[in-house]
C-alpha cells in the first residue's frame, strides 16, 4: 500500500498547519483519510498474532469476571472460543514491527520525527466492544480499518481525573461528551494527550492506532542523571571556598543551596550529553530480543550486495541521528550510539530513514572505510539485515 497524499492525510490542512493548530492541543476527525483504505490484516490474521508468545496482547471484557475485565496475553484459540457474542476487545501492540504492511502505515506520518512514532496497535472488537472512556498520555490517529466504531470525544483530564476502582485499567469515572462521530474504514481521528475518548464497535470493527513516545519529566530526570552519572568522577564534588563564617551552624543558607543549583545547571547546560542520552532512549526498542547479533564473515556483506541483495531495516530497530554544530555526527540505534565523520551524513540519512537499502546505494561506500565499518557494526548488532537472511 502507498502512503496517501498528505492532503487527505490531514483532511486537507497541510503538516504545518496540523502541527500549529491541532498536534497536541486538539481532536481532528478526517473523513477518509487513506481512501479506499485496503484493511491489511484480517480478524483472524490479528487473533493469530495474539497466539504468540514475543507479541503484547490484551483482552478486555466489559462484562467479565468483573466490569471491564483485562486478559493479558499470549493467547489459546480456546480462549477466543469461550469469549461472549459482544462486548470484547482484542489489542495487539507493536504490530508494525511484524507486518510489513502495517509498518507501511507509519510512514504517511512522516513530518513527524521517527523516534516520536511508538507504534501501530491494532484492536479487534465485537460489536458493542470497547475499552472504556478513558484518556491516554501520549498522541494518536485512530484509523477505522474495517467495521464502523463509535467515536465519542469528552473532557480535559489529568493525574487528578477521578477513575474507576479497577486493578487492571484507567477508566474514567465520569465522562462528559462533547462531540460523537461514527468512523468507516479510511476515516481517522486524531486525539491529542489527556482528552478523554470512548470508542465503541457499531459491528465487529478493528481499529489502527498510531501511537507515539514522550517521555515524563520523570524518565527525563531520572534516565538522564543515571547516564550522566556514569561519567562523573567520584573528585567532582560540593565546594564552598570562601565562604562565610557560619552564623547558626545548624542552618543551610541560600549561598549553599546557589552552589548545589550551579552543579545542576551546569550538568543539565551539557548540551551534548543530553542530547546523546535522548538519542539513545528515544531509540530504545520495545523488543530488544528482537534485534539478535548477527555472526558475518566481513567478505560476507561485499558478496550479498555484489550478487544484488540489498540490506533491510530490522523491523524492530529504531534509528535515528543527530548532527551538532554541522561537524559532529552522531548515530543512534537501538539505544546505542556511536560518533561518526559529517562525511558519512548522506549514508546516515539512508539508514535512518529507509527500510531498503539497495545493493547499487551501498557500494558507493565501499571505498569509504569509516562507512563499510558502519554498515558491518550495524549488521553485526541486528539492525539491518541482510536481505533474504531468515530474520
Ligand atoms: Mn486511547
Amino acid at each position: 500500500m502507498s502512503p496517501p497524499a498528505s492532503d487527505s492525510l490531514l483532511g486537507g490542512l497541510t503538516a504545518e498547519v496540523f502541527l500549529r493548530d491541532y498536534w497536541q492541543r486538539k481532536p481532528l476527525l478526517i473523513r477518509q483519510a487513506f481512501p479506499e483504505f485496503d484493511n491489511p490484516l484480517t480478524p483472524d490474521e490479528l487473533a493469530g498474532l495474539a497466539l504468540e508468545e514475543e507479541i503484547e496482547s490484551r483482552i478486555v471484557l466489559e462484562h467479565g469476571a468483573h466490569p471491564w475485565e483485562l486478559r493479558r496475553g499470549p493467547f489459546t484459540e480456546d480462549d477466543f472460543k469461550a469469549l461472549p457474542e459482544s462486548s470484547w476487545t482484542l489489542l495487539v501492540q507493536a504490530v508494525d514491527q511484524f507486518v510489513p504492511e502495517v509498518g507501511d502505515l507509519m510512514k504517511a506520518f512522516s513530518f513527524i520525527p521517527s523516534w516520536r512514532l511508538d507504534d501501530v496497535m491494532i484492536s479487534y472488537a465485537a460489536p458493542g466492544g470497547s475499552v472504556g472512556p478513558h484518556f491516554d498520555n501520549y498522541d494518536v490517529f485512530l484509523l477505522q480499518g474495517q467495521g464502523r466504531r463509535r467515536w465519542k470525544i469528552g473532557q480535559r483530564c489529568d493525574a487528578d481525573s477521578p477513575m474507576l476502582d479497577n486493578p487492571d485499567l484507567r477508566i474514567l469515572a465520569g465522562f462528559e461528551q462533547e462531540e460523537e462521530w461514527v468512523l468507516e474504514p479510511g476515516d481517522m481521528l486524531y486525539i491529542p494527550p489527556g482528552l478523554a475518548h470512548y470508542g465503541v464497535a457499531e459491528e465487529e470493527c478493528m481499529t489502527y492506532s498510531i501511537g507515539f513516545r514522550a517521555p515524563s519529566h520523570q524518565e527525563i530526570l531520572v534516565h538522564y542523571t543515571d547516564f550522566l552519572g556514569q561519567y562523573l568522577n567520584d573528585q567532582a564534588r560540593y565546594g564552598d571556598a570562601g565562604m562565610q563564617a557560619a552564623i547558626d551552624p545548624a542552618a543551610i543558607d541560600d549561598a549553599t543551596v546557589e552552589r548545589l543549583q550551579l552543579i545542576v545547571r551546569q550538568l543539565a547546560e551539557d548540551k551534548t550529553a543530553l542530547a546523546t542520552w535522548f538519542g539513545r532512549y528515544m531509540t530504545e526498542p520495545r523488543y530488544p530480543e528482537m534485534i539478535q547479533e548477527q555472526n558475518h564473515e566481513t567478505s560476507e556483506l561485499e558478496q550479498a550486495l555484489a550478487n544484488g541483495y540489498g540490506l533491510v531495516r530490522n523491523p524492530s530497530a529504531r534509528l535515528a541521528y543527530r548532527l551538532e554544530s554541522g561537524t559532529d555526527l552522531m548515530l543512534f540505534a537501538s539505544g546505542e550510539h556511536c560518533l561518526l565523520p559529517a562525511s558519512l551524513l548522506a549514508l546516515v540519512q539512508l539508514v535512518c530513514n529507509e527500510d531498503y537499502l539497495d545493493p547499487e546505494q551501498l557500494l558507493k561506500w565501499k571505498l569509504d572505510e569509516e562507512a563499510w565499518t558502519l554498515l558491518e557494526q550495524l549488521l553485526g548488532k541486528g539492525d539491518l539485515l541482510l536481505e533474504g537472511d531468515d530474520e
